[in-house]
């Protein structure tokens, strides 16, 4: 890049923010996206998690069977502009099966927000994704969500965040009162009332009125009583809650706390405008050779994500790269890490609510979909110049193992090519017994959800019908070194397997067992978990 260049990448990237969305399951995350995208203007209406006969689905649940259930699935990658600022949302998937999208997802975010139900509280999804955030020093914002419902108060929920999750609060705003009389927020620092009008079906935004907290208007609409409560709280607040300090708030030592009632969009707007300057810029990201700036010179990226059949009318498969450092242009010449070959990135897109749209640059701190040319991994990073590669992408290994049972032996070849495509998105994994050819392999993958969604995906995107069948196993190591692997297998206790990339394994039933060959094989080398490996076919 010549100086100039270099000088208007720095100022795009200084705007990048780029965030997870996370919690247990049916917080509202991504009924939140939805706002956001509608507030950020990249919708015009909102659709809902669960559509009514007329009604819009949302942006992020594209997938047939989240659509369905009303559950997310998978991660899905967002980008719209606000105040200036080019934000890049990924709404996470809060059940446990699907955990390893998040955990993976996380490593592409520099900030997260964590969404509580109002009713529920903190609750033990949402105490892990925390964990995880803590443990990497990313700053994490609070939404308090569904204050629609009659929920808690308020105050007790703050106590539960810093008792439970050990984070002390520091709340921008109040809920003016709850459940159905929920009128809107205070916005403390401002000193303000923010009052909203209910939009039907929050699809459209929600007018907002601006106003004083004394003012005679609203003191009567709100009730004597009510009122008074509310000027008691807000002093109880002031007294009580942890001041504001920036520092510690980066460093994920303290959390901001905004209230909302996401289906009703109130709250979303003044949540969005203190979070555009809340969420942080792309960060520096350790790597093997040391962290990398993200306004170094040359272009980075790291792989989270593989997602095959986004679009019905493509039926392809895009490998989704968090930009580390430099910008991406269509000309950059990049190569793998993991083997020094060169890759071609030439089409790239960006994700603009329904849309994807080719792009022709982005910068440190986008998610980008790369179009796969067939040779991407999870967990792959991409240079331009020195090779090197980003650290702290996670690795799982399953827990849970089934047998594919073929239904329709005429359909071999699409089930082979539906496997590999999906077992390339890392949510199962392909495993094959090492004399019985390819035939009905088994899978492997970290929550039994996984299988369900991969029966029904094999269905309705690959038109295979398939059985499964569930198997003792629960643990999994992969073996290097000079292996004896017929040793390895004891009948009822483990068996020997290779993965799609042919590197051996053993599943065991019983941790006792799995403990035991270890003891036994001193020179070998187990590894609970590699990257998601890919076939041969495409030339990888
Ligand atoms: N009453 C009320 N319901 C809400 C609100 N926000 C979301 N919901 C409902 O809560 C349910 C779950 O919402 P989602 O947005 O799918 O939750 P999620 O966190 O994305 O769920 P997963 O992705 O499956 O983990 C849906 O039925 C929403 O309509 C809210 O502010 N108030
Ligand atoms: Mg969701």
């Amino acid at each position: 890049m010549t100086e100039s260049e270099l000088g208007n990448a720095r100022h795009e990237i200084a705007n990048r923010r780029t965030f997870a969305i996370i919690s247990h399951p049916d917080a509202g995350k991504t009924t939140l996206t939805e706002k956001l995208l509608l507030y950020g203007g990249a919708i015009h209406l909102a659709g809902s998690v669960k559509q009514n006969r007329a009604g819009r689905q949302t942006t992020s649940d594209w997938m047939e069977l989240e659509r369905q259930r009303g559950i997310s699935i998978t991660t899905s990658v967002m980008q719209f502009d606000y105040a200036g600022r080019r934000m890049n949302l990924l709404d996470t998937p809060g059940h446990n099966d699907f955990s390893e999208d998040t955990y993976r997802t996380l490593a592409a975010a520099d900030t997260a927000v964590m969404l509580i139900d109002s009713v529920k509280g903190v609750e033990p999804q949402t105490i892990k994704l925390f964990r995880v955030c803590s443990m990497s020093g990313i700053p994490i914002v609070t939404v308090i969500n569904k204050l629609d419902r009659p929920g808690r108060d308020p105050v007790e929920l703050l106590d539960e965040i810093e008792e439970v999750l050990g984070i002390p609060c520091h709340p921008f705003n109040w809920p003016v009162g709850s459940g159905p009389d929920f009128q809107g927020v205070y916005d403390r620092r401002n000193r303000q009332m923010l009052r909203f009008e209910r939009v039907a079906g929050g699809s459209m935004q929600a007018a907002m009125e601006v106003g004083d907290v004394n003012d005679a208007g609203f003191k009567s609409r709100l009730g004597a009583n009510a009122h008074r409560r509310l000027l008691e709280d807000l002093e109880l607040v002031d007294v009580a809650c942890h001041p504001w300090d920036e520092a510690q708030y980066r460093a994920g030592k303290l959390t901001p706390v905004f209230f909302t009632s996401a289906m009703n969009n109130f709250g979303v707007e003044p949540f969005l405008n203190e979070f555009v300057n809340l969420a942080t810029p792309p960060r520096p990201r350790p790597s093997s050779v040391g962290p990398i700036p993200p306004d170094s010179g040359a272009f980075s990226a790291f792989i989270f994500k593989i997602q095959a059949n986004m679009d019905p009318r493509h039926r392809d498969r895009i490998a989704f790269a968090r930009v580390c450092s430099g910008r991406y242009t269509k000309d950059v010449e990049v190569r793998l890490a993991r083997n020094g070959k060169p890759v071609s990135i030439a089409r790239t897109f960006q994700f603009l609510a329904q849309e994807r749209i080719q792009i022709g640059q982005a910068f440190s701190g986008d998610v980008i979909g790369l179009w796969d040319p067939g040779v991407l991994r999870i967990g792959d990073t991409l240079c331009e110049g020195e090779l090197f590669e980003f650290e702290g992408i996670p690795r799982f290994s399953p827990e849970h193992f089934v047998r594919v049972r073929e239904v329709d032996p005429g359909k071999r070849k699409q089930l082979k090519k539906g496997l590999e495509e999906l077992s390339e998105e890392g949510a199962v994994q392909i495993f094959y017994d090492r004399d019985r050819m390819e035939r009905e392999p088994i899978l492997g993958a970290v929550g039994v959800l996984q299988f369900e969604v991969t029966q029904h995906r094999l269905q309705s995107e690959y038109n295979v019908p398939v059985k499964f069948e569930r198997l003792p196993y629960e643990h999994a190591r992969w073996v290097e070194g000079d292996a004896p692997l017929g040793k390895l297998e004891q009948p009822g206790y483990s068996v020997c397997l290779q993965d799609i990339e042919q590197r051996p394994l053993v599943l065991f039933t019983t941790e006792w067992a799995m403990r035991r060959a270890l003891k036994e094989n001193p020179d070998l080398k187990f590894k609970d978990a590699v990257q998601p490996g890919r076939s041969s076919r495409a030339g990888g």
